[in-house]
């Protein structure tokens, strides 16, 4: 029988003891037999809690009433010598010596009054453990032997919780992540027999198996592959026990954990947001332990947290964002992410898309034309109104120059969707367009956009187009054309009924052109042309212009003058040719006979003119003559005579508006006196009629 297996099977009867034992109140001292597997009846099991109190049991009953013990010997089988000793072969038992060895020195104690007696050893050490023999000598009998072992029960010295790290933990522990795998070591040292490790959380029983086991210690590993969120603050338990006989040591932790938030709604109370307004959003988040982080998102863009609040409640926070949204931000995703920092990957999100009100942006570009801002007349211009707007507009006004412009196939005006159209353009259709939209939320008028339709040079209206010349002088005509760009060349001829030719001395200042010429002959005037190209083409009606000859005028011809009164003269003349410039006309008069100049007249307009206030019966010399910046022509003499007659004036001044008044009423009285007297006459010839024949016809003469 080795020693290994012996023990276990002692193990089974002390754990029966040990129950037994609990159950009955009388701690460390049952003693009962197990029937052992093989017949035989093995000896009884003392299991006592070291520091206790052992009684071994010994039969001294004698077997026949005759007889009487004469020694009795305490063996511990593993020692030679006995450890206890009562020797009665010199007298009666209850008188006999007791004897303990050193082993047991003042702990033992054995009491032969009791059936069975006991060998009390008190306080029982570790190493008191063994098997015991009782040998008992009797005065006639064989001697008997009783065993009993002795099994000492020592209870754990500690038990300590440790993490992975082996670091030893206390109370509270964590936190922990929702999810995450923990594992816990329950370490238990000392204890015989070695205790049993169990892992509680509560009261239930989690995990009964140690991992390892060696005589100093004992280790049971807990592992809760994830950390759920009902865990929080659950006790776990590590219970160790290694015998009936005494409590079992508990250590306890609790668990802390991070937890990630469960939910996440964005709530807003309006489906769509008008531009410029302040609306309020809220997020709201339950579950995170502890206080989640909330932020705001624009699509991918962090807001600042300027806008934004948060307020905490137990196992509910509430994120709220105050914005003012933009037309930009139209159908851009507003979310609301809410993470546990302290756990990673816990993030939640909730979003959605605004959809944002504005009055319409827009934009007017060319599309097409030669360049990016320019066309070339003839050519067809597109024109594009690029709109944003929510809602979108209906339909899109465009203005020319202030003037809204009207669809109009046949004028080459056609507006679609957003594009306008302007077919074979010419340069009046150069300009400032702008487009027009409207939404419910406003109308807007687009930025102008320039036109510039770009052209050939055509010939600039009011310009000079006579110039006049002398022979063998220099003239320089200037012409003027507009054009698109004002890069031009110009191009000079000349033409006339006789000749054509090119003229080449002209220079050029940007859009004006000055040719130099010089008539050599009276054969050299006619018409100049000029025309411009530039990148657009050649010009299409040249400019014409004519150079005629000039030189001083003609002397004026049928000169008249009257003589009515005695100090006034009219005279008038035909005006010559002016010999192509303006021509101003000048009248001198003269005295006969001093041949002195006396008035000097110029009139402007025609070759006529006034003269007063003459001496009358005066003769006189007037020269007429016609000047103009070429010089002067040549002069018409003529004498006069001025009126002998002095002029019968009424008042002083002649030129009083009364003075035709007067001689009208003069007429009317001399007429009036003359009918009076042609009425007398009549009368006076009828009464003395036939009376004086002879004076008859001398009255009728002073009648006429
Ligand atoms: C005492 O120990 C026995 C065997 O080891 C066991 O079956 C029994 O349940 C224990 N009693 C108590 C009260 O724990
Ligand atoms: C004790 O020993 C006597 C004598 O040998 C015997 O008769 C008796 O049965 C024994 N008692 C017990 C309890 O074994
Ligand atoms: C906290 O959150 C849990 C899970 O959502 C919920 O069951 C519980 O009622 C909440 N407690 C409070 C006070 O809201
Ligand atoms: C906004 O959310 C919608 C719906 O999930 C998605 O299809 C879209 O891609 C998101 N836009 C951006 C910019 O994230
Ligand atoms: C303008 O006229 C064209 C055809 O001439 C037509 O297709 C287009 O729809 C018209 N646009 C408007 C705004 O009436
Ligand atoms: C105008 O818009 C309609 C519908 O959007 C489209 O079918 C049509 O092709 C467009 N016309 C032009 C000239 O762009
Ligand atoms: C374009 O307009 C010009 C007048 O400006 C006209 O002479 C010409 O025929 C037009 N061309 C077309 C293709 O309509
Ligand atoms: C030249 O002048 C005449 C008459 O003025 C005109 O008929 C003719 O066309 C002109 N020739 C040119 C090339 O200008
Ligand atoms: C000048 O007088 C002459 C003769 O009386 C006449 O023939 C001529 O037409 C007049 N000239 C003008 C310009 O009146
Ligand atoms: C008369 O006046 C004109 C213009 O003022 C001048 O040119 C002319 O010489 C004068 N005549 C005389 C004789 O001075
Ligand atoms: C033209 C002219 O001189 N006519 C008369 C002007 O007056 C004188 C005298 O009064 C006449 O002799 C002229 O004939």
């Amino acid at each position: 029988m080795t020693d290994r297996p012996m023990r276990w099977q002692y193990r089974i009867v002390v754990l029966y003891l040990s129950m037994y034992t609990v159950l009955s109140g009388n701690p460390g001292i049952e003693l009962k037999t197990a029937r052992a597997p093989d017949g035989v009846v093995p000896p009884p099991v003392l299991n006592v809690i070291v520091g206790g109190r052992a009684q071994l049991p010994c039969n001294v009953s004698s077997p026949t009433m005759e007889d009487s013990v004469s020694l009795i010997l305490w063996y511990r089988l593993d020692i030679n010598a006995p450890i206890f000793t009562v020797d009665c072969r010199n007298g009666p038992l209850e008188t006999a010596k007791h004897f303990s060895s050193d082993f047991l020195a003042e702990r033992a104690h054995f009491d032969l009054r009791t059936r069975p007696a006991l060998l009390t050893i008190e306080p029982v050490k570790a190493e008191d453990a063994g098997d015991y023999r009782c040998r008992v000598d009797y005065r006639w009998a064989r001697t008997l032997n009783n065993n009993v072992i002795l099994y000492v029960v020592v209870p754990p010295r500690d038990v300590v919780i440790l993490d992975e790290n082996l670091q030893p933990l206390h109370r509270l522990i964590g936190p922990y992540d929702e999810g995450s795998m923990l594992r816990l070591k329950c370490l238990a040292r000392g204890g015989k027999p070695p205790p049993s490790v169990t892992w509680w959380r509560g009261k239930q029983l989690f995990d009964k198996e140690h991992e390892k086991e060696n005589d100093e210690e004992v280790v049971n590993e807990l592992v809760i592959q994830r950390l759920a969120r009902t865990d929080l603050n659950a006790e776990l338990l590590c219970q160790v026990w290694n015998s009936n006989l005494t409590s079992s040591i508990v250590a306890a932790v609790f668990l802390d954990l991070n937890l990630k938030p469960l939910d996440v709604r964005l709530l807003t109370t309006e489906t769509r947001y008008k531009a410029g307004w302040k609306y309020t959003f809220e997020c709201r988040t339950s579950g995170s332990r502890p206080e989640p982080h909330i932020s705001w998102w624009k699509n991918y863009a962090l807001l600042g947290q300027h806008h934004s609040s948060v307020s905490h409640q137990p196992n509910i926070s509430i994120g709220t964002l105050v914005i003012t949204p933009s037309s930009r931000d139209h159908g851009k995703n507003l979310t609301c992410r809410v993470t546990n920092p302290k756990i990673q990957g816990s993030s939640l999100e909730d979003f959605i898309t605004l959809s944002v009100y504005f009055k319409p942006q827009i934009h007017v570009s060319l599309l097409g034309g030669r360049t990016s801002q320019s066309v070339y007349e003839n050519d067809d211009a597109y024109l594009s109104c690029s709109v944003k707007a929510n809602p979108s507009v209906k339909a899109i006004t465009w203005i020319f120059q202030g003037n809204e412009l009207k669809n109009n196939s046949e004028d080459g005006i056609i507006i679609n969707n957003q594009s306008l159209r302007l077919e074979n353009v010419s340069r009046e259709q150069s300009g400032f367009y702008r487009c027009l939209a409207v939404n419910s939320e406003g109308q807007t008028e687009s930025e102008d956009m320039e036109l510039n339709i770009k052209y050939k040079p055509v010939c600039k209206h009011q310009q000079t187009k006579l110039y006049t010349a002398m022979v063998g002088e220099i003239v320089r005509i200037q012409c003027d054309v507009l054009a698109d760009p004002d890069d031009v060349t110009f191009f000079w001829n000349f033409n006339n009924s006789k000749q054509e030719r090119e003229i080449l001395t002209h220079t050029r200042f940007r859009l004006r052109s000055i040719a130099r010429f010089s008539p050599t002959d009276e054969s050299d005037f006619g018409t100049f042309t000029c025309r411009g190209t530039n990148a657009v083409g050649i010009q299409k009606d040249a400019c014409k212009f004519l150079l005629i000859p000039v030189g001083p005028p003609e002397q004026v011809t049928n000169c008249t003058w009257v003589n009515d009164t005695s100090d006034f003269l009219l005279v008038e003349c035909k005006p010559g040719y002016d010999g192509g410039l303006q021509q101003q006309f000048q009248l001198e008069v003269y005295d006969v006979e001093r041949k002195h100049l006396q008035i000097n007249l110029t009139s402007h307009s025609k070759p006529v003119f006034e003269i007063s206030s003459l001496a009358p019966g005066t003769s006189l010399i007037l020269v007429v003559y016609a000047v103009n910046p070429k010089g002067r022509s040549s002069v018409v003499e003529m004498n006069v005579q001025t009126n002998m007659f002095a002029e019968r004036h009424l008042g002083n001044s002649p030129s009083s508006p009364l003075k035709p008044l007067l001689g009208v009423l003069f007429g009317i009285v001399a007429g009036l006196v003359m009918m009076a007297l042609i009425i007398f006459l009549v009368l006076r010839n009828a009464r003395e009629k036939g009376r004086r024949a002879g004076e008859h016809i001398k009255e009728e003469r002073i009648a006429v």
